[in-house]
């Protein structure tokens, strides 16, 4: 089983918790979306959107973040004999679609310093023309990436695209907190997929310095984000790379990625 992946994806990290907590093995292939990884040609060949993640167990490749959770699932029954009560109940699916219907990307966006904003979308840009220049044959599938970049561009410029992205944050997680003042955990006492999912949404908020208003301002949620922070799988997926001074190191890391290829125009 491959997995396309990188660290800093919401999607990618629920997927990789789900393997973690799973136990189920995979090959790991890094694809950072902020470097324009995602853009190389090998990667469009197999999934011409250019999104992660990308799941694939030979021949059946996936792309839609909550079926791969789901498929993961059923593979850890067939390769554990688990029996069939640690698939997802429908409250469990439920959440997670709740949960996935959230976007973080206008509302990342609007908390990244005008700066980075403008060199990363910029060296994107340049990335997505070298590829197309090296790959005629997916010229299509590259025009439609540069005109997703200038879209996301005038989006994210529109007040009201982040205020709506925040409105329907804030009532996901008025209703998480509900839920979490009956339950340890999001569908009841056992941890669940629909934890796999609610967990990278806290992590972005972590990561965007706004723990204080949209989590400390919530007792269950507060109290739930410190328990499931001590699971391995939290520890592997997201807190090796951004918990405390970490997040600066691989921030840094990818920003001198940019910098240096954008001053040398190496694309
Ligand atoms: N297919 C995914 C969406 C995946 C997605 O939006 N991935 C983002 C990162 S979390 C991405 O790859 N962005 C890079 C791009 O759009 O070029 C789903 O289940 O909805």
């Amino acid at each position: 089983m491959q997995l396309y992946h990188h660290p800093y994806s919401v999607d990618s990290q629920r997927v990789r918790l789900a393997l973690e907590e799973k136990g189920i093995d995979y090959t790991s292939h890094h694809v950072n979306p902020i470097t324009a990884k995602n853009m190389d040609a090998s990667f469009f060949r197999i999934n011409p959107s250019a999104k992660i993640p990308v799941f694939q167990n030979g021949a059946h490749i996936m792309f839609d973040t909550v079926e791969i959770i789901l498929y993961i699932e059923r593979i850890a029954v067939v390769s554990s004999g688990a029996d069939q009560t640690s698939i997802s109940s429908r409250e469990v699916v439920e959440w997670m679609h709740k949960i996935q219907a959230w976007k973080p990307k206008f509302f990342t966006l609007s908390h990244v310093p005008e700066k980075y904003r403008h060199d990363a979308s910029k060296f994107i840009r340049q990335v997505v023309m070298a590829r197309m220049a090296e790959s005629p044959d997916l010229a299509s599938a590259y025009h439609k990436k540069l005109r997703e970049a200038y879209e996301t561009e005038d989006k994210r410029k529109d007040p009201e695209v982040l205020e709506r992205s925040k409105e329907h944050l804030v009532s996901l997680l008025n209703e998480v907190e509900t839920k979490l003042n009956e339950t340890t955990y999001l569908a009841g006492e056992e941890f669940s997929m629909a934890d796999v999912m609610l967990i990278p949404v806290l992590a972005r908020l972590m990561l965007l310095d706004l723990e204080k208003q949209y989590i400390a301002s919530r007792p269950s949620i507060a109290r739930y984000w410190s328990l499931v922070q001590q699971r391995p799988s939290y520890q592997n997926v997201i807190g090796k790379y951004f918990n405390g001074w970490r997040k600066y190191k691989t921030l840094l890391r990818t920003w001198c990625f940019i910098r240096f290829r954008s001053l040398f125009k190496r694309y």
